[in-house]
């Protein structure tokens, strides 16, 4: 449906670049910088809503994603970017699973898939449109709220870390369920991912059809994978996301957008250079979590790509003082790596963080990351 209306769509003209800008390679006079979970538990005003209405309900309503989305962008005015309010697995959902968001659990299947049988259960010719255009409708109705103050931010889950939750029912300490599969039943493991792979892509481009400017594939279980299995199962299905939409954009002359890859404990060297060169992989940016050196990954990947992170998400419990130096000594890490980088934590802002911390840490990376 979007393919045909994007064109008629008209936003306020953006103020600040500066996170596209190092999406693009720039090495801009300071770091952009946005919290992963910036929205979210950490923030009163989001509690507050939160005990009103359902979390689903919450990314269902285009005006509750609405108003979430910019409590952030209303309360930090150094924010760079903005993230769409919504959950990864709104994807497992659209291909038919139920699940719920149970209070301090987190995210659950009642009938999570326990053998390839189950596949049989998944919708493989979701038609995104009909069932998440609640979030196109959201992304369209924030870009105009958003007055172009900051970039907007789309995101999917990704397939290996979709399939982990659809497989294990929720979270998980060692994956064992969902990693078997990968062992035990490769080909359907491989169909699993490729199916969720491609409605993500179609998800993605509709996000970018309805006003996103930006977009993330969030890959949180990535590390629980071994090299091999990172390579040989995950990485085609990333590759199959970021390729689809930039072949879709093409095909209906919408300008491209620059994709960040957050492959969250991927540390092996030879899984890092397959995911560093843009012109190959589609991904522009890699999101690093606080496990790996900036400078050590700079020198391993080569220079195509830019890095986004990788503060520690515990420093924001480290007081003022404590915020402030270790931002300056990562500042000088990431200017000594080079590229592009948008400065970020290595993974979510925690529910206990004080937000009055959260805007400290910005205020820092304001201050250190003038190059
Ligand atoms: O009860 C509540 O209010 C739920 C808290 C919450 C929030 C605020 C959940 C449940 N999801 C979200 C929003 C969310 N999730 C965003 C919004 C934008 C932002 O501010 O960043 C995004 C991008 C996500 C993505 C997401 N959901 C990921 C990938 C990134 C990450 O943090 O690792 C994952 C793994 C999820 C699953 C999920 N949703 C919610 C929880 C508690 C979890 C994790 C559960 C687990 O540890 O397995």
């Amino acid at each position: 449906k979007l393919a045909e209306t994007w064109k008629e769509l008209e936003f306020p003209e953006l103020q600040n670049d500066l996170l596209l800008r190092a999406a693009n390679g720039e090495e801009t006079p300071e770091a952009p910088v946005w919290m992963m979970r910036q929205a979210g538990r950490a923030l009163p005003e989001f509690r507050a809503l939160r005990e009103k209405h359902e979390f689903f309900k919450c990314c269902q309503t285009p005006e509750l994603a609405c108003e979430i989305t910019l409590q952030p962008i209303e309360r930090f005015k150094r924010i760079s970017g903005s993230i769409l309010f919504c959950d990864i697995l709104v994807i497992p959902q659209a291909l038919g699973m139920e699940v719920k968001m149970l209070p301090e659990k987190g995210p659950s299947f009642p009938e999570p898939l326990l053998d390839p049988s189950h596949l049989s259960r998944l919708n493989n010719k979701v038609n995104i449109d009909d069932t998440l255009g609640y979030v196109f409708d959201a992304i369209t109705m924030i870009r105009k709220k958003l007055d172009g103050r900051v970039p907007l931010i789309g995101f999917c889950g990704a397939p290996w870390t979709l399939m982990a939750y659809m497989i294990e029912g929720g979270g998980s300490k060692t994956f064992e369920k969902a990693k078997q599969w990968l062992y035990r039943y490769p080909e359907e493991s491989n169909k699993l991912l490729m199916m969720i792979a491609d409605a993500c892509a179609d998800f993605l481009v509709g996000q970018v059809l309805a006003g996103a400017q930006m977009l993330q594939v969030f890959d949180t279980w990535a590390g629980e994978l071994t090299p091999h299995h990172f390579e040989s199962f995950e990485l085609p299905a990333l590759l199959h996301i970021s390729r689809k939409v930039h072949f879709c954009l093409k095909a209906i002359s919408h300008p491209d957008v620059k994709i960040t890859l957050f492959a969250k404990g991927v540390h092996a060297p030879q899984s890092l250079r397959l995911i560093s060169d843009p012109d190959v992989t589609g991904y522009a940016t890699l999101s690093l979590d606080w496990q790996v050196d900036p400078v050590e990954v700079r020198e391993i990947v080569g220079k195509k790509v830019n890095f986004q992170g990788n503060f520690d998400p515990v420093i924001l419990y480290a007081g003022r003082e404590g915020i402030e130096k270790e931002v300056e000594r990562v500042c000088k890490l990431f200017h000594k790596a080079g590229g592009g980088w948008i400065a970020n934590l290595g993974h979510g802002v925690t529910p206990n963080v004080k937000p009055d911390d959260m805007g400290w840490f910005l205020e820092c990376i304001h201050k250190y990351s003038k190059r």
